[in-house]
């Protein structure tokens, strides 16, 4: 079939059917394996008393989720957890099953009902040392569900690893097969039964597989990845499936990123092949170990995920199927003004008048450049738990509220928990981190106002030279085409173009014998810096670290002057980072950075990971008047996910006073 024929055979009038004109209340039917909520357009049915969703009934459609799979594996809270003295991100798998059900709110207007799980010292080593209280809440009116849990770790309670935790929906495959993510990322997917042994190819590892024998023909050749579906934070608000031939879409909605780990550019999974789509609340992907949640004994802590909503719509005959994402996405607004919800039953989800407000403005002053004090539209500012400047990247245990500044650089965060908070912020544009050193109390109700505040980005002279965008990505760099045996459709002339497999082993295509050399002032970044430093692979199936040159001229040298060099990398993976000057040989090196990173962003098309800033003197009699050379090396080579990729690098000249600075 020609789908974009297909899709244009529609004409463009939008009616969506639901939520209009008067509706039955919200009843509850309780049974003895089942519960049942059904508010006259959705109808749920969960597991008594595990909490698993084992139906949703919808627009005629006796269930949306896929009943070829076991009542378990259809719409579940999961977490992944270990002990505390274990290492790794790859703990144990626990479904979350409940075992005490409970009616929180059972009125006209809503269903809220509770499923538990209380722990005790006689499971320890079985089960997560967590009390679990998972709710979901169906309102009047509403073409969907809610549903939100809270977690808790008591006072004496075991040290325990928490790896990650999520929602998932297993939709039925004979019914879903048009996946959207966001605007420019929506396709056909193949089935899963493409990924088999029998009709796929596994690549590199497990989830890439190429798809050689698809039941569909035409995504023969493609590579299917989970990872390629990723999404950050900020913009991971709405995605899910549509059924062409129902006209039916089912979509998650996260209206606030707050409860999710490690704030705006934390990337988590949406929807893969299944057809699956996942509402992630807290992973260590894109991150590593780094964020595992590690809980000491006498560590209490409790954390509401959610609420999420599972909204469902549908179309009248033969209109564009489009249109649901269209409302999808309209939803998601609506669902976003109502944030914080007001029905949550649980006193510990705090409505909006229990919460507070900070507001501010955010100047930049950068030495060297201007002593103006720049107000920057756009600049991210927000609140995490107390912590060092930059923390908040890997923070997941508290709440994080965030927003952008105004043209003028003005601010206001509004619906803050009450608690204690540090004011953090990043600018594009310019390297490193801000942190107000106060800490910020909110209390119910609290306006706060923080006045003016000023971010003097590291820097100890003016720039020599530069290479690319300081923006916490590598996007801006040379990404290369895919190898045509390994393409994802949906990423051809598309501006993510680092959302290929394999790009790392383009690399030596381009580099053959030689290591990238970039000269200052010829080059261009744009062409000719790789987006990560990754290994050369060597005819032998082993694997060689690599050494970047660059090349540079100065004109003069202050031979008792400090220079600096910046180095902002956007990701690392199992990396060691040597740097030299002007002689590729030097024992031991400038600096090094000791084995770094776990991102393993590389292998699944990330283009960036965790920030790291290193700023390294380098004295003046180390270089000298004309060219000068510095080498960057990788030196771990064990594997080919293992590298770098950098954000931004600059050379700063030594912070002498000059007559035209105090002009
Ligand atoms: C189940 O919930 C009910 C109502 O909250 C409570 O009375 C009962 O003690 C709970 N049972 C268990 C095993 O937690
Ligand atoms: C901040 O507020 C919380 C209540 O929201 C309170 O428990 C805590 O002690 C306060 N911290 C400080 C430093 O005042
Ligand atoms: C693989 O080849 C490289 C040179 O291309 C060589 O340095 C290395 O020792 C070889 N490794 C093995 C295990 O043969
Ligand atoms: C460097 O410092 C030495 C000793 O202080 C001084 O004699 C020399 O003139 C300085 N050179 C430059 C280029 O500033
Ligand atoms: C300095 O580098 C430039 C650019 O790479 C090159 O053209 C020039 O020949 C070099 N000069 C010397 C003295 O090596
Ligand atoms: C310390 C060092 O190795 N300096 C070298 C920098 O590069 C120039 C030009 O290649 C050499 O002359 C310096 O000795």
């Amino acid at each position: 079939m020609n789908f974009a024929k297909y899709f244009l055979s529609f004409m463009l009038h939008l009616v969506v059917v639901q939520g209009s004109g008067p509706c039955p209340g919200v009843r509850l039917d309780i049974q003895e394996k089942h519960v049942v909520m059904d508010n006259g357009i959705v109808q749920v049915t969960l597991s008594n008393p595990d909490g698993i969703v084992t139906a949703i009934q919808y627009n005629g459609i006796d269930n949306l989720l896929e009943i070829v799979n076991q009542e378990y594996d259809r719409g579940y809270w999961d977490l992944v957890w270990d002990e505390a003295e274990k290492s790794g991100t790859k703990g144990r798998f626990d479904r979350m099953e409940a075992t005490n059900f409970t009616v929180i709110v059972e009125n006209d207007e809503q269903v809220e009902l509770s499923f538990t799980r209380i722990w005790v010292p006689s499971l320890e080593g079985k089960l997560a040392p967590l009390n679990i209280d998972k709710r979901f809440t169906m309102l009047k009116c509403s073409s969907g569900f809610y549903t939100y849990a809270i977690f808790e770790h008591l006072k004496e309670w075991p040290a325990f690893n928490l790896d990650n935790t999520r929602i998932a929906f297993k939709l039925r495959k004979d019914k879903f097969h048009y996946m959207v993510i966001a605007d420019d990322r929506q396709r056909f997917m193949p089935l899963p039964d493409d990924r088999s042994s029998e009709r796929g190819q596994t690549l590199a590892y497990p989830e890439a597989v190429l798809l050689v024998n698809p039941v569909e023909p035409e995504f023969k050749g493609e590579v299917d990845d989970k990872y390629l579906y990723s999404s950050e934070s900020r913009y991971n608000r709405v995605h899910g499936w549509i059924s062409i031939d129902q006209l039916v879409g089912f979509w998650l909605i996260t209206p606030s990123y707050e409860f999710r780990s490690a704030g705006p550019l934390k990337q988590y999974l949406t929807s893969h092949v299944g057809p699956t789509t996942l509402s992630v609340f807290h992973s260590t992907h894109y991150s590593g170990e780094d964020l595992v949640m590690k809980f000491g004994t006498n560590e209490p802590w409790k954390k509401v995920f959610g609420p999420i909503f599972i909204y469902l719509n549908s179309l009248l005959n033969r209109e564009n199927p489009l249109k649901l994402w269209a409302d999808a996405k309209q939803q998601m607004v609506n669902e976003i003004e109502s944030w914080p919800y007001a029905f949550p039953a649980s006193e510990d989800f705090p409505s909006s008048d229990q919460r507070g407000t900070v507001k501010g403005r955010l100047l930049v002053r950068d030495r060297y450049i201007s002593d103006a004090f720049i107000s920057v539209n756009g600049a991210f500012v927000g609140l995490a738990p107390p912590g060092d400047v930059g923390s908040w990247q890997r923070e997941s245990k508290g709440y994080q509220f965030w927003t952008t500044t105004d043209e003028k650089g003005y601010f206001s965060i509004i619906d803050i928990r009450s608690g204690d908070y540090n004011l953090y912020s990043w600018v594009t544009g310019y390297i490193g981190d801000y942190r107000y050193d106060n800490v910020i109390n909110i209390t119910s109700g609290c306006e706060i106002d923080v006045g003016e505040l000023v971010y003097e980005p590291p820097r100890d002279g003016h720039t020599l030279w530069e290479i690319g965008i300081p923006d916490r990505s590598a996007a801006e760099f040379y990404i290369p085409a895919p190898n045509p045996k390994y393409i994802n459709r949906l990423y051809i002339n598309h501006p993510d173009r680092f959302r290929q497999y394999g790009l790392w082993e383009r690399y030596v295509d381009l580099y053959p014998n030689e290591d990238l050399v970039y000269t200052v002032g010829i080059s261009d970044y744009r062409k000719d810096w790789f987006f990560a430093q990754v290994n050369r692979k060597k005819d032998n199936n082993t694997y060689q670290g690599t050494t970047w040159k660059i090349n540079f001229k100065l004109d003069d040298v202050n031979i008792n002057g400090t220079y600096k060099l910046r180095l902002a990398l956007a990701s690392v993976h199992s990396s060691l980072l040597q740097v030299r000057i002007n002689n590729s040989e030097a024992n031991p090196p400038l600096f090094s950075s000791g084995i770094i990173g776990k991102e393993n962003t590389i292998a699944r098309h990330g283009i960036h990971g965790l920030y790291w800033l290193y700023s390294i003197d380098i004295q003046g009699t180390l270089l000298v008047q004309g060219n000068n050379s510095i080498f960057l090396t990788q030196a771990r080579s064990t594997s080919p996910f293992q590298g770098i990729m950098y954000d931004y690098i600059r050379l700063e000249g030594p912070s002498s006073i000059s007559c035209t600075d105090q002009n």
